[in-house]
């Protein structure tokens, strides 16, 4: 396949002002009228060719200022529509034809029907679906859209920006015209047909204005709604207040779709998203739904003024946006939730999908430079490592140039089609830093190591920290330049107290070494005695960090750290020293010593009442198999892994006992809220069910809480204790017919019945997994489904998927070809869940490279899953 590379970015030989859509929706034969203003660039030689994109296409007429072309003067193939001899000098008007198919539209990109609803999805290229056009970010226009369609199937119609008119025509159909006056992308157009349930609510903007705001849901579904409504207000009060931006239009929409390939999008006042990040109730979704919901609605509202507004220049500069943009969903969940609490969960996250990305076959710069297809690198680096290095702006510029930077981009480029080194400049400006090193973050893919030592001089009452930063080669980056780490610390004193003192030279400001040379020292004078150094305080930096450091020097930071969540990455590397070290054991035959350490502090944080329970639940969940193969790197066995971490389970559950057993039992008071503090509760409470059924040894006490629950949250904790932990007891089977038989109707419920039997361990799950792939209600179109069985198995299961005779890989094989047919992003996405398949030990890696190779030689493989498949095996 083709290659596309940043450095042959070029603008259009022509300038597109306006575009007026017509629509008329039909399942088999939609009619799409497109009319598009255009003149030549200044410069551009009068014989240039107007070429458009196009992507399965068939072209139905094609006029000049009203005119039909004569075909010498055109050629269009289902890619590409070229027209030559335009005029030179003055606008012109080209209307496109084109008919298309919705209903057999199974990729979810561009116009397509879910559940009888028509909908679109253009990011990243999905309006080449819908017609010919620029279909590419730097080509902003105005756009007017007028829908056609039957009235008894499309209550609702919908597209970006104002409602201008709508009404009634002949033979039961109906009609809306909709005018967005802000240019924007084909990327963030939208359309919606359909017959929905509507809520609605308004938003009164800082300078006073009514914004109308409605979701709409499919039918019965309203009451789910609103949470996700109250989250829009919350997000449109924060993007105010801490940033001083508004919302520009007098309605935002937002749809809800059952079929959708990610989260959500965010078509500019149109928002579109997958239900499962809308929908929720007690008792059908978790905690952890509702705060989704809270972070995804946010996220899209965000990206109104970052990505909308400021759009990307091309698809290199995506990160832009999304990095961007979920910093800011990151600081607003910060700030509507507990700050430490979300920050510890967002650096599980980062570890445990951006660490390997950046350590294997699929490496890529936060801002990659070269791709084949597009759609598979909206990827944790780019979304979550991007976010971390606008957070590194933040850290290094300090809060108040952050601010004038963000002020002085939105100044600037508000309408624009921007670049990172656009955004950087702001910040540079604003700061009066030279960002040119701290640029490399964009650039050099890889997780940087710093390792670092520590001299204590008595004598003298001085300590010296010395970094030093290293980075491996990654594909098509044999080698590196030295990055710029802010790395935030604290010197801990055996009292517990903080030393204020400044380390000598300019390298360090306000608690943070800024390593930007390979090896750098910094001495702290007037030392009083021995202090302990807490290093990438918060995770200041997206980097491993390499230190001799003692357990009791972890456990004296764990109690003592003024940050929680340093804190907390104390705990975090003590116990996965341990299970690293366990495992490594276990594989080689040999006995475990004593976690006895490690119980002892994890019961004490866990029952020590000063700190909130969600702080003391993220303490008792130890390391996950994945992380603590992460950590290994090579050479893995899966199974020991597990044995290793059950056998710490098991010790930690046995000396802990009496606690998780009163913790258990311990549930928030009144009725259901989604409030952090009562999830935080709820959170300690399944955390500690899960020691104390351990310890009990039996399914008892979890099928107990089973059948007592009263919300979704507390009965997927107990059938995930049942399943996890007594796989093979008639209780779990119980409990499981039971969880069917009461969420048979509600597909987002029965997504987590089939996520938690594909995450059970062990050698025949895959067995199970294929049984239910075969399973009535399983729907191989439905990408939520797919994603809960298929991805639950391969991404969350390491003994059941990485089992030794290769079946779980040959599965996921034979789905990847099956579902690349109908949808090749989903089927490219589930694939990089064998991203790391080259540190496995040698059995496993060759029954993972031949199931590649498999996949590699299927007919007809899409660009996407090729491009995947080739990298990894490269
Ligand atoms: N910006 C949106 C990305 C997205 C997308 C990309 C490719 C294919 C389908 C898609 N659906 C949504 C989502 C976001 O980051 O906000
Ligand atoms: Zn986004």
């Amino acid at each position: 396949g083709q290659v596309f590379k940043l450095k042959d970015y070029r603008p259009t030989d022509f300038v597109v002002e306006r575009i007026d859509l017509t629509f008329e929706l039909d399942p088999t034969q939609t009619r799409v009228v497109s009319r598009i203003s255009l003149q030549r660039r200044d410069g551009v030689a009068a014989d240039a060719e107007l070429v458009f994109d196009g992507d399965e296409l068939s072209l139905e007429g094609l006029q000049l200022d009203g005119r039909d072309i004569d075909p010498a003067l055109y050629t269009a193939t289902p890619d590409t529509l070229t027209i030559r001899e335009l005029p030179a000098s003055v606008p012109f008007e080209i209307t496109v034809t084109t008919v298309i198919s919705p209903q057999t539209n199974t990729q979810l990109m561009g116009l397509y029907r879910t559940n009888g609803v028509y909908c679109t999805q253009c990011e990243a290229q999905g309006f080449r679906r819908i017609t010919y056009f620029y279909d590419r970010p730097d080509v902003l226009a105005v756009y007017s859209v007028t829908i056609i369609a039957r009235k008894s199937e499309t209550r609702y119609l919908l597209s970006n920006g104002n409602l201008v008119s709508s009404g009634s025509l002949d033979e039961g159909r109906h009609c809306a015209t909709w005018f967005d006056p802000h240019p924007k992308p084909s990327y963030l157009f939208a359309l919606v047909g359909g017959d929905l349930g509507l809520i609605e609510d308004s938003f009164t903007t800082m300078s006073g204005r009514e914004v109308a705001l409605k979701i709409y849901v499919e039918h019965g579904k309203e009451n789910r709604a609103g949470y996700a409504m109250d989250a829009l207000k919350r997000s449109m009060k924060w993007d105010e207040e801490v940033y001083g931006l508004e919302y520009d239009l007098d309605i935002f929409q937002i749809v809800a779709v059952s079929d959708f390939n990610m989260g959500a999008m965010e078509n500019k006042g149109l928002n579109v998203f997958n239900d499962k990040y809308v929908l929720a109730d007690p008792e059908t979704a978790t905690d952890a739904d509702y705060a989704n919901i809270e972070a995804i609605i946010a996220h899209e509202y965000f990206h109104n003024w970052t990505g909308n507004r400021i759009t990307c220049r091309d698809w290199f500069q995506l990160c832009l946006k999304e990095g961007l943009t979920v910093y800011r969903d990151h600081t607003f969940s910060a700030d509507q939730r507990s700050a430490p609490v979300k920050r510890i969960a967002e650096i599980r996250l980062l570890k445990a999908h951006q660490f390997p990305e950046d350590a294997g076959p699929l490496a890529h710069p936060v801002r990659p430079e070269t791709y084949r297809e597009i759609n598979n690198f909206y990827t944790a680096t780019v979304y979550e490592k991007g976010s971390e290095v606008v957070r590194m702006i933040r850290t290094i510029l300090g809060a108040e140039d952050f601010r004038k930077g963000m002020d002085l981009y939105f100044e600037r480029h508000d309408g624009d089609a921007a670049t990172i080194e656009d955004f950087l400049a702001c910040f540079a400006e604003a700061s009066g830093r030279d960002l040119r090193q701290f640029a490399l973050w964009y650039s050099q893919a890889g997780t940087p190591s710093v390792s670092v030592s520590t001299d204590w001089n008595e004598a003298g009452h001085t300590f010296k920290v010395t970094l030093e930063q290293s980075l491996a080669a990654t594909p098509g980056q044999p080698r590196k330049a030295l990055m710029h780490i802010p790395l935030a610390y604290g010197l801990i004193l055996p009292d517990g107290s903080e030393f204020a003192g400044q380390p000598s030279g300019n390298d360090a400001e306000n608690g943070v070494f800024h390593l930007t040379r390979r090896k750098q020292s910094f001495t702290f004078t007037g030392v009083p005695e021995r202090p302990v150094l807490s290093i990438n305080r918060g995770f200041s930096a997206p980097v491993t960090i390499a230190m001799e450091q003692s357990a009791a020097d972890l456990a004296h930071i764990a109690r003592h750290d003024s940050d929680g969540v340093a804190r907390w990455q104390a705990l975090n590397e003590q116990a996965t020293r341990y299970l690293v070290e366990a495992s490594k054991l276990c594989r080689d035959g040999r006995n475990l010593p004593s976690a006895q350490k490690l119980a002892e502090i994890l019961v004490a944080t866990a029952s020590d009442e000063s700190l909130e329970p969600a702080f003391r639940a993220q303490a008792l969940a130890l390391p996950a198999e994945s992380d603590i193969a992460r950590e290994i790197g090579s050479n893995i066995d899966p199974d020991s892994i597990h044995a290793a971490r059950n056998a710490v389970l098991s010790e930690v559950a046995r000396f802990g006992a009496d606690v998780f057993a009163r913790l258990a039992g311990a549930a928030p008071e009144g009725a259901y809220s989604p409030s952090a503090e009562d999830a935080g509760k709820r959170a300690l409470a399944g955390a500690a069910l899960a020691y104390a059924a351990i310890a009990d040894g039996g399914p008892g006490r979890a099928m107990a809480a089973f059948d007592a629950a009263d919300n979704m949250t507390v009965l997927s904790q107990a059938l995930q204790v049942l399943t996890q932990s007594f796989p093979a007891a008639a209780e779990t089977a119980d409990a499981l017919t039971a969880f069917r038989t009461r969420f048979s109707g509600d597909p987002l419920a029965l997504d987590k019945w089939y996520a938690i039997q594909a995450m059970m361990p062990g050698k025949t799950t895959w067995r199970r997994v294929e049984e239910l792939l075969d399973s009535p209600d399983f729907d191989r179109s439905n990408p939520n489904r797919v994603r809960s069985l298929i991805g639950g198995f391969s991404a969350g299961n390491p003994t059941g998927f990485n089992v030794a005779s290769g079946d779980g890989y040959r599965l996921l094989a034979r789905e990847v070809i099956d579902i690349d047919k109908r949808n090749p992003q989903l089927a490219a996405r589930l694939l990089t869940a064998m991203r790391s398949w080259r540190s496995l030990e040698a059995g496993r890696q060759e029954q993972a490279r031949l199931a590649l190779v498999s996949i590699r030689e299927a007919a007809n493989l899409s660009p996407d899953v090729s491009d995947i498949v080739d990298r990894m095996l490269d």
